[in-house]
């Protein structure tokens, strides 16, 4: 049996307990994130549907709107991953992280960073929407407490080195578990790809808010933000590809085909998820064409190992469900396990995921992009990535983590199986709405019910985002039922629900080439093509540090 056959099991020492008990409640603040960002989906469904909770209510629409991209794709993300990479490389490593200080400092980096972030965007000082940058001007506050997130990234990152280090000295010749290779190569590639995102709140946007300088040029935030705003959506994925591949197919009672090939997706990750950023900016006058060109291939680069993943986990999943007595062509399909919520709301997230993949593909084409840039598009698309392949797979795995980290048993079952089947349809009609609206030219962030103009043309694709959006919504308030249910439960769950089997390959890492676990090399390369792609384009666009900022709503 290979080491990754081992899994997540319940801890065995102390310190692993200790370690254990700070994950669980950085994870917990993840889900206070979900809880909030939730809640305001709520009145942005509504207001598709024609009811304004903003004209009566005590926020405004943008300020609704920032708190629940916020707190979803930056808070609830961020904690999840915290909390899950570093469980998984805790296992793989079969080890505590190196130190213990530094997994607190990472759960209390992120919740000072929530509660700095959350004060201003609930008083209506930081209405600046996720995308953070110039002219739009937040309170100092709402940037340091994004700061600290990013930070506390970086110190889990950090953990899981210096675990490597000591795991290596202690194996010479071995290859890094791949548990911990996947974990770690996603946070060098985030923390490598933060930099840019850094340099905006360091030498900007902090000083700016403070009122140390006056001006800067929005153009060089929006560039340094998007260098970071790209790759960000992969450190969202990443961590739930770690699930993907050694949870899914497992639980199907498959073996996937070869380690190799998931350590070098997650390698083609790691180089070609940053200098890509310039395909956000595909409408921006001031950046030469050129430019936009060399981003927009390596976008069709990036594309490639989710290409791979795709092909990988769907050999993995028949081989899994043909032992199980799957027959046909697609009959087999009907043996994945279905009754068990932790797979299949993954399996549905990875449906899901197919469409957003290629919505993704669609504006990476310079062309259908100039027609779907800033329209409903954007958010029709990303709902199916981040609100689907990443949001569904963390509410499946919710599924197993809290009955591991707290003993107890999971609270119903066929409830936490509806609800991932309800999120799933709801988030396929609400983003076909989306998507429709936005070929249709329907701007995105509009306050619909609140507009004065809009177009018959819409009215069909508002009425299935509002209708698909309370499905969703309905799933979310199950979810926390479940959770809350759970944490109630007196019955404990058996050792077998609190342990985590990680798949097996046909080909184990003992096949896989030695220089695929030369990290260090890897990340100068990488480094290297992050250089090539935004130093050209930092030169050509100029600095023009002239606009003040803007507060509009
Ligand atoms: Fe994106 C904008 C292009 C992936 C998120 N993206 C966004 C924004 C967000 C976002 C949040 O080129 C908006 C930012 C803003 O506010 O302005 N995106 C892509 C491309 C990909 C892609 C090419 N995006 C993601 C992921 C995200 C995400 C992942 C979050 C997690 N995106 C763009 C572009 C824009 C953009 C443009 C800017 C648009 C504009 O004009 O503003 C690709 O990486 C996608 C690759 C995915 C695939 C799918 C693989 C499928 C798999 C599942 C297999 C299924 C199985 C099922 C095995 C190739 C792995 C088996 C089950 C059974 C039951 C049988
Ligand atoms: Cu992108």
């Amino acid at each position: 049996m290979s080491a990754e056959a081992i899994g997540i099991q319940p801890p065995r020492t102390g310190e692993e307990q200790t370690q254990r008990t700070w994950l669980k409640w950085h994870l917990y603040l993840g889900y206070i994130g979900l809880a909030i960002g939730g809640l305001m989906g709520i009145g942005q469904a509504l207001d598709r549907l024609g009811i304004d909770v903003y004209g009566t209510a005590v926020m405004n629409y943008f300020q609704g709107l920032t708190l629940h991209g916020v707190t979803l794709v930056i808070v609830f993300t961020f904690t999840f991953s915290n909390s899950w990479v570093a469980l998984a490389a805790i296992r793989a490593f079969d080890r505590p992280l190196v130190n213990t200080r530094l997994v607190i400092a990472s759960t209390l980096l992120s919740a000072a960073g929530v509660v700095l972030a959350a004060i201003p965007m609930l008083l209506g000082n930081a209405t600046v929407l996720f995308t953070m940058y110039a002219p739009l001007q937040a309170s100092f506050f709402f940037y340091l407490g994004a700061t600290l997130l990013v930070i506390g990234t970086w110190v889990t990152l950090a953990a899981m080195l210096l675990t490597r280090r000591e795991w290596k000295a202690d194996n010479p010749g071995r290859a890094t578990p791949l548990a911990a290779y996947m974990g770690i190569v996603t946070y060098i590639m985030w923390s490598m790809a933060s930099v840019g995102i850094a340099i905006e709140m360091l030498a900007f946007l902090l000083p700016w808010s403070l009122g140390l300088i006056d001006t800067v040029d929005p153009l060089t935030t929006r560039t340094l933000f998007w260098m970071s705003g790209h790759p960000i959506v992969y450190f969202w994925l990443l961590p739930v590809y770690i699930s993907w591949y050694l949870v899914v197919p497992q639980r199907a009672g498959g073996r996937l085909f070869s380690d190799g090939v998931v350590r070098v997706v997650f390698l083609m990750f790691l180089l070609l998820s940053t200098p890509v950023g310039l395909h956000h900016q595909f409408t921006d006058p001031g950046i030469h064409q050129g430019l936009k060109f060399a981003h927009g291939l390596m976008t069709f680069g990036v594309f490639l190992p989710s290409m791979i993943t795709a092909f990988t986990l769907m050999a993995g999943l028949e081989d899994g469900a043909r032992r199980r007595g799957g027959t046909g062509l697609v009959g087999w399909i009907r043996k994945l396990p279905w009754g068990d919520p932790v797979a299949t709301g993954q399996l549905l997230a990875m449906l899901g995921f197919m469409l957003g993949g290629i919505s993704g593909l669609i504006k990476a084409s310079y062309t259908l992009n100039l027609v779907v840039h800033n329209t409903a598009f954007v958010p029709g698309h990303f709902h199916l990535t981040v609100g689907t392949a990443v949001t569904l797979s963390i509410m499946a795995l919710t599924y197993w983590l809290v009955p591991h980290f707290t003993g107890k048993a999971l609270w119903n079952r066929k409830a936490a199986l509806a609800q991932v089947w309800i999120y799933f349809v709801g988030v396929l009609i609400f983003s076909r709405g989306q998507i429709a609206n936005g070929i249709e030219g329907q701007p995105r962030r509009l306050h619909a019910s609140g507009a004065s103009f809009g177009s018959e043309a819409w009215a069909l694709g508002d009425l299935m985002t509002g209708v698909g959006g309370l499905l969703m919504s309905v799933a979310g308030v199950l979810f926390f039922v479940i959770l809350g249910q759970t944490l109630r439960s007196k019955q404990t769950a058996t050792l077998e629900e609190q342990t985590l089997e990680f798949s097996e390959f046909v080909h184990d890492d003992r096949s896989s080439p030695a220089v695929l676990d030369r990290l260090g090399l890897w990340t100068a390369a990488a480094a290297l093509l992050v250089l090539a792609a935004y130093i050209p384009a930092f030169i050509q666009q100029g600095f023009d540090p002239t606009s003040p900022g803007f507060t509009f709503f």
